[in-house]
């Protein structure tokens, strides 16, 4: 099942060719990069830790050096220990991965999301393991929270629903990313578009449900039915990197339509400023109390200087 958004967003003339001699970084084992060149040839190169190169990025070899060229979008997280972390290069769609087992963390969807779309990505969400019993539940609220304002993917990789249209959206040429906490099924699904592949696919741990974590490095793969995807391991964490309260609520889901007017107060915060038109759309019950409290947390969290959104100098 495929639930439209309203608007289709997306850089459908992404470039996923690079000319002779540049090549793509499509794994990155920490110490060595694998890079493919545009003749199909591949070569490793070894990269000191710290090198900044991620998945996706266009790169010159040098001397067995990599130079890196200019990137056109650059995603970042923050780690639990509030580091920042440049997940991904050069990529178009994020797509949020989440499952009924194991339960996204709180404010995960909401901060990828935000994240996405500070980064110029268009963020869809596929929710994977619709075969579970208990799945119906799970969907049908984040239908409600998100439908109309995202592109929505039920699917499951097990039983194949929904794949194709899966398929189809990542095969125009985008260059996509998933994200999601270990054990949603991120490696399955690209088993499952890709069977030529075969990816390791965790087991789930009994106690608590959660995945192991199988996946240790990031790949980038061509995809039969065109475009490409970045297999990543489990990010437990999505905090938020280096965002204001009004980039917060200009990119937060929900306030779409709240973000097409002005505040009374130029750098209102949507809290209790008088004017403010989040309030009056929830006072409406236009913006969901949901989506207004979740924001608000999101909010707390970066006035907190929480670790995991602190701007470090
Ligand atoms: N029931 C069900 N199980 C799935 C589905 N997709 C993946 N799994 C299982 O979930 C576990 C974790 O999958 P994996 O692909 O390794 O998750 P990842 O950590 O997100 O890459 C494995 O035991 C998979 O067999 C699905 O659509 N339905
Ligand atoms: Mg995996």
């Amino acid at each position: 099942m495929k639930i439209k958004k309203k608007g289709v967003g997306g850089n459908s003339d992404s470039p996923c060719l690079i000319s002779e001699g540049t090549g793509v970084i499509v794994a990155h084992h920490g110490i060595a990069v694998d890079i493919l060149f545009a003749s199909g040839d591949k070569q490793m190169v070894k990269v000191k830790r710290n090198s900044g190169h991620v998945v996706g990025d266009n790169v010159v070899v040098e001397e067995q050096r990599l130079r890196r060229l200019p990137r056109r979008t650059k995603l970042c997280r923050r780690d639990s220990r509030g580091s920042v972390r440049i997940v991904g290069a050069n990529l178009d769609v994020l797509g949020v991965v989440v499952a009924p087992m194991p339960l996204p963390t709180p404010g995960y969807i909401d901060q990828a999301i935000v994240s996405a779309r500070q980064a110029s990505l268009n963020p869809v969400l596929v929710i994977n393991k619709c075969d579970l019993k208990d799945a119906k539940t799970f969907v049908e609220k984040l239908i409600t929270t998100y439908g109309g304002i995202l592109e929505i993917f039920v699917v499951s990789a097990v039983t194949g629903e929904g794949i194709t249209d899966l398929e189809l959206f990542l095969g125009q040429g985008f260059r996509s990313f998933f994200v999601g906490i270990t054990g949603v099924g991120k490696s399955s699904l690209l088993n499952t578009i890709c069977p030529a592949l075969d990816l390791r696919v965790g087991d789930l741990y009994e106690a608590g449900n959660r995945g192991c974590n199988t996946t240790t490095v990031s790949t980038l793969h061509s995809l039969p039915g065109g475009g490409e995807l970045v297999d990543t391991p489990g990010f437990n964490e999505f905090g938020l990197v280096d965002i204001s309260a009004q980039d917060l609520a200009g990119y937060f889901p929900g306030f779409e339509e709240a973000m097409e007017s002005n505040c009374h107060f130029r750098n209102c915060r949507h809290r209790t400023e008088p004017g403010c038109v989040v309030a009056n759309l929830v006072a409406d019950k236009r913006i969901s109390q949901e989506r207004y409290t979740t924001y608000l947390e999101i909010l707390d969290q970066l006035d907190a200087g929480d670790a995991r959104f602190k701007t470090r100098r």
